[in-house]
């Protein structure tokens, strides 16, 4: 691990981090024990940060007064043959002052204050004596299990009668292992035990706390009545007083605890990070674009161009058939609306398409709108620890009510290219005058043909006189000429706006998927993005926290 060790205030720090981003997705108890556990290292830190708690728990007759009593080298507690005989907690201090905020904190009201520290360097020790924890008072037990949670060390106080007792140990010890940094074990009334039994006792109990899982606790044999060991038990506390690293010992175990007790939301799966999420959101708006019907719009654009351009540059003769079919932007319920005021009715004149009315979505399309958000969700939570995978997937369908009515409002503010062609009235003026010339040259022989009939003198027809079509009339010649110029004209302008009418519909797809884009974005990726990082966040912050 390339990484310091992070510090108390950054596992603190993560643990909060862990409770905001992930409440609604943790379970609700667990995030109330962090709340809980958050609020209680804030007060401990808040109050006396250099004072050392250091509380004095076992069973009932261990010997607990009289170790404190040894300890402090005065009878400050109460000791008896009487059982229970402590049931308040008592705290004894080298400075009262200093540390009155904190044993507020602790509701210890019986205190003594003695000035001769018990070690060097524990002028800063705040000692608790305390009631038996497996006591038959409710009151005694309680009290030793309160501070059991809050005191900055434990110190466990066991007899030879009683040391391997598997309440103690099953209900009281172990639950605590995770604070084996902060917590002595200290074997009392040795005086008891034969000189040569003592070392095999000690031996017994230090595989027995092993197997409550504290494998490096110290054990410290000592009799309070004769004093033996006694100032073994004093370094032991010193060193514990003096060192910062062990007062925040406490806590980091039990935020690593509860950290370890959160599971972790995991990793989203590499498939979707990246490139590979903004290729995944390509797919999302593409689908969604089919859905909403992106296709079929564009090419309404693409065809009401044709037909309109047909319409005016078409030959006069067969194009007026057109208008005898409807727009097919009208037909999807998409009108033609000229912009600006005071332009000419005409409808190829300065068109900005809108829509106005979508049709619902069908039965058909709301599905596959469904199906495409949702498999994007899902795609994007692999990897993620169920409750997170739920929490992406919600908040994805949460979009699915808003999105036919966002992607709606979207298409019809999607200016979409209808214009006519500047070549559109050209064309179609070419058109007319040919026809008008073929009209005339038709007329022209009609009139040679019938005038002398009514007696009047024939039209000079004249005839070509040379070249491949010597011999022909020269108004026969202007009909076909116009015909022929008519239907050409028309083929090529049919030609041309085939040409312009499909870059109409990729310009009308291009802008339509663009703002269906902007909806995907805005209603399913963003909110997906932001539950993956919350994820992502609570992750790193847990992997903190337990570190
Ligand atoms: N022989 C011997 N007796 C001890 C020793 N330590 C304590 N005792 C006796 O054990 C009995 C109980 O001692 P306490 O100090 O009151 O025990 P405690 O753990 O505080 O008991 P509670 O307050 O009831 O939880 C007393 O009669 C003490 O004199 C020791 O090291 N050797
Ligand atoms: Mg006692």
């Amino acid at each position: 691990m390339s990484a310091a060790k992070p510090t108390l205030d950054d596992r603190i720090t993560a643990l909060r981090t862990v409770t905001e981003a992930g409440s609604g997705r943790i379970p609700s108890a667990l995030l109330d024990e962090a709340a809980a556990l958050l609020q209680q290292a804030e007060a401990r830190r808040s109050r006396s940060p250099e004072h050392t708690v250091v509380g004095v728990f076992g069973a009932t007759g261990s010997g607990k007064s009289s170790l404190v009593n040894a300890l402090v080298g005065e009878e400050v507690a109460k000791a008896h043959v009487r059982r229970p005989t402590t049931s308040q907690a008592l705290a004894v201090t080298w400075d009262a002052a200093g540390a009155a905020d904190l044993l507020n904190w602790l509701q210890i009201r019986e205190r003594v204050e003695r000035t001769q520290p018990i070690d060097p360097r524990a002028g800063k020790l705040v000692l608790v004596d305390l009631p038996d924890v497996d006591s038959i008072e409710a009151g005694n037990r309680a009290i030793a299990e309160r501070l059991a949670g809050q005191v900055d060390a434990l110190l466990w106080v066991v007899d030879p009668q009683k040391y391997a007792d598997d309440v103690l140990h099953a209900e009281f010890i172990a639950p605590h292992a995770r604070h084996a940094a902060v917590t002595l074990v200290v074997l009392n009334q040795i005086d008891l035990l034969r000189a040569d039994d003592r070392a095999a006792v000690v031996r017994s109990l230090h595989s027995i706390i092993e197997r409550d899982g504290l494998p490096r606790a110290r054990v410290l044999p000592v009799s309070a009545r004769t004093l033996e060991g006694i100032d073994e038990v004093r370094a032991a506390i010193g060193q514990l007083a003096a060192s910062r690293a062990a007062r925040d010992a406490r806590l980091t175990a039990d935020v690593q605890t509860l950290a370890g007790r959160i599971d972790d939301p995991g990793a989203a799966s590499t498939a979707v990070s990246g490139s590979s999420r903004k290729a995944a959101a390509t797919r999302l708006r593409d689908e969604i674009g089919t859905a909403v019907g992106v296709d079929v719009v564009a090419n309404a654009v693409g065809r009401s161009y044709r037909k309109r351009a047909g319409q005016v540059t078409g030959w006069p003769l067969v194009s007026w058939i057109g208008r005898l079919r409807a727009d097919p932007l009208a037909r999807l319920g998409l009108g033609p609306r000229r912009s600006g005021a005071g332009r000419g009715a005409d409808t190829t004149v300065d068109l900005d398409v809108h829509r106005t009315s979508m049709p619902l979505l069908s039965a058909g399309a709301q599905a596959r709108l469904s199906l495409a958000v949702r498999t994007f969700a899902d795609a994007a939570a692999e990897g993620l620890a169920a409750s997170w995978r739920a929490a992406v997937r919600a908040s994805a369908e949460g979009a699915l009510d808003r999105l036919p009515a966002d992607l709606d409002l979207a298409i019809a503010r999607t200016p979409l290219p209808a214009r006519g062609s500047w070549w559109w009235p050209i064309v179609g003026i070419v058109q007319w005058l040919t026809l008008v010339a073929g009209v005339l040259g038709a007329l022209w022989l009609v009139g040679a043909s019938l005038l002398p009939s009514f007696g009047m003198p024939a039209l000079l027809i004249p005839r070509v006189e040379s070249g491949p079509l010597e011999g022909w009339a020269v108004p026969t010649l202007v009909i076909i000429g116009a015909v022929l110029v008519g239907v050409l004209l028309g083929a090529l302008s049919g030609a041309l706006s085939a040409l312009t009418a499909a870059a109409r519909r990729r310009t009308a797809r291009r802008r339509l998927l663009a703002s269906v884009d902007d909806v995907v974005q805005r209603g399913v990726v963003a909110p997906v993005g932001a539950e993956l990082e919350r994820a992502q966040s609570v992750s790193a912050a847990l992997a903190v926290a337990r570190r």
